[in-house]
């Protein structure tokens, strides 16, 4: 049974079991409708508790009933059915009251949660509206800039936040259903509120709206659905309920069917089906309690970071007592900037510190779970701090590196018991960046490898398993991406017009002010070591640029100029004179056929690593690029954007 109902005195319970979620499929729906029948017609209750089993309260309409024809009871007649039930219901939230799952709450007549609950209409992240009444009950409820923010940018709030603004109506300290019955004893000793549906909104000027527009549309970034959302939100600030509602349905249909919408629903399937990948299911991790990361640079420092975040006691080991306190300063900077961004307060930045022992001693290695290896990318110095870690581990600890283009099984070679060795790479800046490649290597154990995936768990990551080729998935992409762009430049296609054609695509940013922010030194000088062993790698645009001393925003130039201390790029003189003898221009491009070409250029090559079984899914390699390059999330990655799925 989805729904049963049960009966305390006067006060009815109706407890919701669908898990994992209590989405709502049309067997929940039906069984609420009929809940709604039974006790309308109980002359014992004067009011209803509405709660959920399990881990949450409803988190929102059923994701996998979305391709299908919809099946009565609608959601919109149900939530309309319980505002209008004879006896007031009391929404007890505990987990997340998501989309569908608010709506429902915001129809009965009192919403309670606890503490830790969070609420909020994630629709324009699924590339849709909210479907039953959210656009129009939510600014009765919260008024309309709230609604605005709640509904176009998809995040939810917490229980506290949402009693503030006046979407629950108390917050439970303690236990749930008897906060929430003793709630509704209250209630019906006082005069009811109006119905959600029969609360005044009050409508914001023009102007108003105007600003509102501007600001959606940027944080979009081409997403559709976020500017539906506030068009939806006009309408029920100007038009009556139901004109409302009947615009709101429109836009949902309309939107339900869109390739964005299909593309959302790819990435959203993907990204919870990489983290328990199904050969693992029944394959025990190790546990994680401490954890080490060898070397405190960039990367080291992030990872730190994101270990700390995760509530691990790291050991930061470097390889002198100068590189100790770098490493230490990195980290406390990492935690500094936190404070400032209102992410941390001061004494949570103080225990993240407190937390790092950094040492340049192994001994204190002897029993950490995890070791992270991120010293320089050279393959003397990463086996030599590999067989330091063999010497001092626990035979059982995970030992991991975070090489960028290393062979992995050169790195592991001669380790004793290399079953305990994987490569785990993180992206910058690395305790903000989602993605997690797990590089196995032929000996790693399938404990190894699970402990790999329970890591990105704990450090709330995307895990994707790549096999080894250079750059494993992303690197490796990122390369033919831009070796295509300066193809472009090479045919006579401005620089700037090729960034400026991606950042329209939905991209942060292009090709090229991207490299000037990271530097163009580090692939420059993988090349160069490529070429030093004997490999026949052409000369790039970029070599160019590099040996005439053009590495970036670090060195006040790179494929543009920079003003000193501004981050704007200037299309540069100098650089078209360097570049002059490498191009011969050809016909001219529009920005959507360079867009389109470059992003068929990545799916080429993601082809190609799915013919070698670097990877098994198309969906992997699209999770690579959302989460580790900027891939615009609503085209659903370069594979799906260019109908290779499956
Ligand atoms: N529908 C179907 N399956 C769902 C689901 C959903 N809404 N949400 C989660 N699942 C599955 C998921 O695929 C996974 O399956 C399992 O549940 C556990 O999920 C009309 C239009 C609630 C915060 O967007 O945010 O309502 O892998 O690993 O970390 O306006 O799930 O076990 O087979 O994520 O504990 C709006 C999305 C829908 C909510 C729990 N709702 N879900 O997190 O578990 S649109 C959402 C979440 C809508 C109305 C409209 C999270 C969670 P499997 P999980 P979790
Ligand atoms: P970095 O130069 O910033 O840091 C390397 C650190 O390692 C330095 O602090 C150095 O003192 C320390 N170190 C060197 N030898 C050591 C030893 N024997 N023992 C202990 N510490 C030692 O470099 P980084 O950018 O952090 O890169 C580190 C690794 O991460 C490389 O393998 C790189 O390919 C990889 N990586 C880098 C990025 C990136 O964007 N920078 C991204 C993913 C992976």
């Amino acid at each position: 049974m989805t729904v049963t109902i049960a009966r305390q005195g006067e006060i009815a319970t109706v407890t919701v079991d669908n898990p994992p979620v209590n989405a709502l499929s049309a067997a929940l729906r039906q069984g609420l409708w009929d809940a709604v029948e039974t006790l309308d017609a109980d002359g014992s209750v004067a009011a209803v508790v509405l709660v959920c089993a399990g881990r949450t309260f409803i988190a929102g309409a059923d994701v996998t009933e979305f391709g299908k024809p919809p099946v009565p009871p609608h959601l919109p007649d149900l939530v309309d059915r319980i505002e209008a039930a004879a006896k007031p219901w009391v929404a007890a939230i505990h987990g997340s009251a998501l989309g569908g799952g608010l709506e429902v709450a915001m129809g009965c007549r009192f919403r309670v949660a606890a503490q830790g609950a969070s609420l909020g209409l994630p629709e324009v992240s699924l590339g849709i509206v909210p479907g039953a009444s959210g656009t129009v009950r939510t600014p009765r409820l919260v008024g309309v800039p709230a609604a605005v923010e709640l509904v176009t940018s998809g995040r939810p709030l917490r229980a506290a936040q949402a009693a503030e603004a006046g979407l629950v109506d108390a917050v439970i300290q303690g236990d749930l259903l008897e906060g929430a019955v003793a709630f509704a004893r209250h209630a019906l000793t006082r005069p009811l509120p109006q119905p959600t549906s029969a609360r005044p909104v009050a409508a914001p000027d023009p102007a108003f709206w105007a600003e509102q527009e501007k600001a959606v549309a940027k944080a979009a970034k081409g997403a559709a659905a976020p500017l539906r959302a506030l068009a939806c939100l006009r309408k029920a600030a100007e038009a009556s309920f139901a004109e409302a509602m009947a615009f709101e349905r429109e836009t949902f249909l309309e939107l339900r069917s869109s390739e964005q919408a299909a593309a959302l629903r790819h990435v959203f399937f993907a990204e919870r089906a990489a983290p328990r990948p199904a050969a693992l299911r029944h394959v025990e991790p190790l546990p994680l309690r401490r954890a080490a990361v060898v070397g405190g640079g960039t990367m080291g420092a992030g990872i730190a970071a994101a270990l700390r975040d995760a509530g691990l006691p790291v050991v930061l080991v470097e390889r002198d007592d100068e590189a100790v306190a770098r490493g230490t300063a990195n980290l406390r900077g990492i935690f500094d900037g936190a404070v400032r961004r209102g992410k941390l307060t001061q004494a949570q930045a103080a225990d993240r510190l407190a937390g790092v022992t950094g040492t340049t001693d192994y001994a204190q290695l002897a029993d950490v779970d995890l070791v992270i290896e991120a010293v320089f990318e050279e393959i003397g110095v990463k086996r030599a701090v590999f067989d330091r870690l063999a010497q001092v581990c626990r035979p059982d600890a995970v030992l991991a590196t975070n090489t960028s283009y290393l062979d992995p099984r050169a790195i592991a070679g001669g380790l004793p018991g290399p079953e305990r060795f994987i490569g785990l790479h993180f992206f910058s800046p690395a305790n903000v960046m989602k993605l997690l490649e797990i590089v196995p290597v032929p000996e790693t154990s399938e404990r190894t490898l699970a402990t790999g995936f329970a890591l990105a768990r704990l450090l709330k990551k995307i895990p994707v398993r790549a096999g080894i080729c250079e750059g494993f998935i992303g690197n490796r992409i990122l390369k033919r991406y831009r070796a295509a762009a300066e193809a472009l430049v090479r045919q006579g296609v401005a620089i700037a017009e090729i960034d400026a054609a991606m950042r329209g695509h939905g991209f942060a940013m292009g090709p090229f002010e991207a490299q000037d922010l990271g530097g163009l030194d580090i692939a420059f000088l993988q090349r160069e070591g490529a070429r030093a062993a004997g490999q026949a790698v052409p000369e790039t645009l970029g070599d160019i640029l590099v040996r005439a001393g053009r590495k970036g925003q670090k060195t006040g130039g790179g494929w543009y100029d920079y003003a000193p201390g501004e981050r704007r790029p200037q299309p540069s003189a100098l650089v078209a004179a360097l570049l002059a003898g490498a191009i011969t221009p050809g016909a001219a491009m529009d920005r959507e056929a360079i867009a389109a070409h470059l992003v068929a250029e990545m799916a080429a090559e993601g082809q190609a690593i799915l013919d070698e079984g670097v990877t098994q899914t198309p969906a992997d390699i699209d999770l690579v690029e959302i989460h580790g390059y900027g891939f615009p999330r609503w085209r659903g990655g370069p594979m799906f954007a260019t109908g290779i799925r499956g």
